[in-house]
């Protein structure tokens, strides 16, 4: 039976960088998921006769979302929804299945690197028929539905079986259980040359990848150890879990600590790799060697040609604006069209759409092509992977070719995370009422050469995004971007992006490189007054 209830509006269900999220208790507030959920409907023109994707990684509340989600759906007069196995799917695997059946969109539950469990975060994320998360046309529609709710309808029912593989009805509405894992697996065996992968590992080259207990542990068992023969101990923490362990899945030097002291240690293997709660981030180590995900993008796009699926050449190449410019250098080299876009990958959607990039990145340890349209950790281990299997050289190899032939951008984020909220507005909107001014000035050590609030037009549709963060350049090249961060759930998140470029003295620890951006940075903006902070929460 169907059951009209009464709703009012809920404040803030406003999507931020990826989705809404918020505190998993907030979520499950009576009517705070039902009110969301019913607003995606009208901001989508309505749900009734779509075929949606349903699945998420698998944090607290995935599997009490789904079933709701199901009921709201089938109330609604959808047609079908095809639903991970156990509810579970990793985004990047979401954003294919929605391609592959050719759906009209799909909902992924999760925060993605954001602690999970009862006392952390929860998620909802609304991807498009491209498979791509939805524009902000789409997401700003679906925040002003939240604010005009008035009643949400839902199916009075039993729980759907969400283990057993195969198609059950719902009211109306056909509901499909799926494996979460072998579709993807088998996209990954079309892009990628697994002989040669196999024939790597079988003459000794030894790995671990860190799923972090969040989704990629059976992507990562089912593709290195199944079909690649990886031993099983090869994937650690390969098991999801709702609060991840008691972890931060967030793949970087900070939180994969476990992964990084065995890499830096005497017994590390040749290759580390791990991804986020939600299987779209990577993290790339060698033995002693940390790749940061901005020259892990420049090494991927001057070296995807080795990879079958890639074998013609890449279209383009796109980076989020506070993402090194070590890729624009491997285009410049190559005459690859190169795009700069605000921060998030649905900013990537229409360039992948239309052919204009191939290969995209985000300094956020974030990678991918367009083979879906979300950024995916699996495929970019499997891309390193592939390198050095066609090119037999270590981590470390591959990054100081790299760096002798393109140059080396020196580059760091600083985080202060959970700061006041106004005092972090404010510090930016000082620093942006004096942008203006800049240009000619010195801001500690250096000079400024140019100073803009980024603003992004995107050249397939012509949309205009502001206010993407502040961008400065400096005499000798360095450059600085601050902006503040649109996932957290507490206060806010300041990130601070710095760059510099150097031609050789490549084996400098990137702090000490770029101790003069640091120096402006904190002169332009007074970062530890403002925020009463003596340094950053997490360096990456
Ligand atoms: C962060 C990253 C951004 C990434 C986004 C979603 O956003 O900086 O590059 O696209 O997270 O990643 P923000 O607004 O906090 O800086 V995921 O893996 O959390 O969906
Ligand atoms: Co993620």
């Amino acid at each position: 039976m169907i059951q009209t209830i009464p709703t009012t509006p809920i404040d803030g269900q406003k999507p931020g960088t990826s989705g809404l999220r918020k505190k998993t208790a907030t979520f499950r507030q009576p009517h705070y998921l039902e009110n969301f959920i019913e607003s995606i409907w009208t901001g989508i023109g309505g749900v009734a006769g779509k075929v949606l994707v349903l699945g998420g990684d698998g944090r607290a509340f995935n599997v009490d979302a789904v079933q709701i989600i199901l009921k709201m759906a089938a109330a609604s007069g959808a047609a079908k929804v095809i639903v991970g196995q156990n509810g579970l799917l990793s985004t990047p695997a979401a954003s294919h299945l929605i391609r592959i059946r050719s759906a009209d969109g799909g909902i992924i539950l999760s925060a993605s690197h954001n602690p999970g469990g009862d006392d952390g975060d929860f998620g909802v994320k609304y991807n498009t028929a491209n498979g791509g998360p939805a524009p902000e046309s789409v997401t700003n529609a679906i925040f002003k539905a939240s604010e005009t709710v008035t009643e949400y309808r839902i199916l009075d029912s039993n729980d759907l079986d969400l283990g057993t593989l195969g198609t059950q009805t719902l009211g109306g509405m056909q509901v499909e259980v799926v494996d979460s894992v072998s579709d993807f697996a088998a996209l990954m065996e079309s892009l990628f040359d697994f002989d040669a992968i196999r024939a790597l590992f079988a003459d000794g080259f030894t790995l671990r990848f860190d799923a972090m207990h969040a989704i990629t542990g059976p992507y990562a068992r089912e593709i290195l150890v199944n079909r690649l023969g990886a031993p099983e101990s090869a994937v650690m923490n390969a098991t999801p879990r709702p609060d991840f362990g008691g972890g931060h899945p967030d793949p970087n030097p900070v939180w994969a600590h476990e992964l990084m002291a065995l890499m830096m240690g005497p017994d590390a293997p040749d290759f580390g790799a791990a991804s986020d709660g939600d299987g779209d981030r990577n993290m790339i180590v060698g033995r002693a060697t940390y790749v940061s995900p901005s020259d892990s993008l420049a090494v991927i796009a001057a070296n995807a040609h080795l990879a079958p699926g890639y074998a013609k050449g890449l279209a383009g190449v796109a980076r989020s604006m506070p993402t090194s410019e070590a890729v624009d250098r491997v285009a410049e080299a190559r005459g690859l069209p190169c795009y700069a876009t605000p921060t998030g990958w649905k900013f990537f959607g229409n360039l992948l759409d239309a052919g204009r990039a191939t290969l995209c990145g985000e300094e956020s340890a974030g990678t991918g092509s367009d083979h879906v349209r979300e950024k995916d950790g699996l495929w970019a281990v499997l891309m390193w992977l592939n390198i050095l299997a066609s090119k037999r050289m270590s981590v470390a190899e591959a990054m100081h070719a790299h760096w002798d032939e393109f140059g080396r951008n020196f580059y760091s984020r600083h985080d202060y995370e959970a700061v006041d909220k106004a005092a972090a507005e404010e510090l930016i909107a000082v620093l942006r009422a004096r942008l203006d001014k800049l240009a000619g000035l010195p801001a500690g050590p250096l000079v400024v050469t140019e100073a803009e609030d980024f603003s992004y037009t995107d050249p397939v549709d012509g949309s205009v995004t502001a206010g993407q963060g502040l961008q400065l350049r400096f005499e000798g090249g360095a450059r600085l971007v601050l902006r503040l961060s649109g996932t957290g759930t507490e206060g806010a998140t300041l990130r601070v992006y710095m760059e510099s470029f150097a031609a050789d003295a490549f084996n400098q620890d990137p702090q000490i490189a770029l101790a003069d951006v640091i120096a402006a940075a904190e002169a332009l903006a007074g970062i530890k007054t403002r925020l009463g902070r003596a340094q950053p929460d997490v360096v990456t």
